[in-house]
């Protein structure tokens, strides 16, 4: 088996998380490397496009959080082996990559401008993916997104409903998804419960 480590910020969230769930889901065994802000400013230069994740395959740097998705999830069963139905895995994994892009163009945003920005994005662009997602769901059978078990693109979503509604984003109302997709909700609270994904954070709130 290759030697996998993975950086990513010390934070149990954001890109890499689906990327670390399906892994520890998969039994796959890897180095859960967590590095500071501070470190990361340090290190980028070295990095392949200067940003994070990475993962380091037999000490080979590579990039990009879906194709990381899509290889592990393969690896660790959670990846649809047909072609449509890993069409619909994809189409969800891009729409979440779409939206942390989106938030992404905020961050260096201050005050009335990031108010402004952010609610743009509440009410334009996050109101819609939220919409297209729920669709999605229930023409998937309402439980999982796609083939009708569990993959990378339940992975995916979970991880961003959960930062949506954690409070951490400014201008971000917790009860969005609530309001406006409230069977995502529910997806994320049947992931919560999922024993694999609950073992994992047990297993992190023991490590921190
Ligand atoms: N397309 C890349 C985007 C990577 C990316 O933008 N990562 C963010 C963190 S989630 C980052 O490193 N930002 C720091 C920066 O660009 O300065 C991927 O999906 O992995």
């Amino acid at each position: 088996m290759a030697k996998i480590k993975l950086t990513y910020f010390d934070i149990d969230g954001g890109r890499a998380e689906p990327v670390r769930l399906a892994l520890s889901l998969g039994g796959i065994e890897f180095e859960d490397h967590r590095i500071s802000f501070a470190e990361f400013a340090k290190l980028r230069e070295d990095m392949p496009l200067g940003a994070l994740p990475v993962v380091d395959i037999d000490g080979v740097p590579y990039t990009q959080a879906n194709a990381m998705c899509r290889y592990f999830g393969k690896l660790a069963g959670l990846y649809p082996s047909d072609p449509w139905l890993a069409f619909l895995c994809d189409e969800v994994l891009d729409i979440v990559e779409d939206a942390t892009l989106a938030l992404g163009r905020t961050f260096h945003l201050k005050g009335d401008e990031l108010k402004t920005a952010r609610a743009a994005l509440v009410d334009g662009m996050y109101t819609r993916c939220l919409k297209t997602l729920e669709k999605r769901l229930a023409a998937a059978g309402g439980e999982y997104f796609s083939d009708r078990r569990l993959t990378v693109a339940d992975l995916k979503v979970y991880v961003w409903i959960k930062r949506l509604k954690s409070g951490a984003l400014d201008h971000v109302p917790i009860d969005l998804t609530d309001k406006v997709a409230p069977s995502l909700v529910q997806h994320m609270e049947r992931m919560n419960e999922l024993p694999g994904v609950a073992a994992y954070y047990v297993e992190r709130r023991a490590a921190s």
